[in-house]
């Protein structure tokens, strides 16, 4: 049975009638980074490219470089370890979390009309429930995306930050939104922001709830994701595998999605 699926699948690629989508933002120095007020204490920097060599006399006939990069740039995977709640789970660290969690079903939740009128939107509890109401319950092990259309901003750090006087305006979940999808058993959360907490979420009870309650229940998290408007609600397939640093906290990933062509 399930090498019929797999041997089902292997023809839907080869046809077309399965199609892979990317999820993932150019990854490079114009790449927006996240900026933390000096309170809350030091910044990732942004990516920088080192060239080693260049078919030139540093290297006659190849070209290659080395990457200056932050564990949390671009479209990333946050592990359990990156919060302090989730630092003693088991299999918490990008080299140790078991590679089934890395490709799973996926729940996506469009929120694209509300964060456009209101970049501080906050998906509630009420919304996921009307959500499931109209597409089905969230099953436990799946991925939930908020799509918000916030990665059309990501060309420029200005916009995808979207910080005035008062800090960073972006769309994300409350505490109890993240509260009741972990009490569906799902894997992970994510969205298209540069985290995956709102902008508002410093100020928030407890202080950024989607890294700190995902991680103390040893999940994952997925942000600066792009191109959600590219999936159906449900019947998705996502793959977001971290590069398998020793100890890592996340990593930028190439996200994936198989959807039905
Ligand atoms: C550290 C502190 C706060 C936040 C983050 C990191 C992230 O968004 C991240 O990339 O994990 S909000
Ligand atoms: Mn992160």
């Amino acid at each position: 049975m399930s090498s019929n699926t797999l041997s089902n699948l292997a023809s839907a690629l080869l046809s077309g009638s399965v199609k892979v989508v990317d999820l993932t933002a150019p990854l490079g120095p114009d790449t927006p980074v996240l900026y933390l007020p000096p309170q809350f204490g030091k910044n990732t920097p942004k990516v920088a490219v080192h060239t080693i060599s260049a078919y030139d006399q540093d290297g006659p006939f190849w070209a290659w470089n080395w990457l200056e990069l932050g564990e949390h740039t671009g479209t990333h995977f946050d592990a359990p370890c990156h919060w302090i709640t989730g630092k003693d789970n088991p299999n918490n660290t990008t080299d140790t979390i078991p590679p089934q969690n890395f490709v799973a079903p996926v729940n996506v939740i469009d929120r694209s009309t509300e964060a456009a009128e209101n970049p501080d939107y906050l998906l509630t509890v009420d919304s996921i429930k009307e959500w499931e109401a109209e597409h089905g319950e969230i099953e436990a092990g799946s991925w939930v995306l908020m799509r918000s259309d916030w990665y059309k901003r990501n060309g420029s750090t200005e916009t995808f930050l979207n910080a005035d006087e008062n800090g960073p305006h972006s769309p994300g979940p409350t505490a109890e939104a993240i509260e009741y999808l972990l009490s569906k058993g799902i894997i992970g959360w994510g969205q298209e922001t540069v985290g995956t907490d709102a902008g508002s979420a410093g100020g928030m009870n407890p202080p950024f709830p989607a890294h700190n309650l995902m991680h103390k229940n040893n999940k994952y998290g997925l942000a600066s994701l792009s191109n959600l408007d590219q999936l159906p609600p449900k019947g998705a397939v996502l793959i977001a595998a971290p590069l398998k640093f020793v100890k890592g906290t996340g990593s930028p990933v190439r996200a994936l999605a198989l959807i039905a062509g």
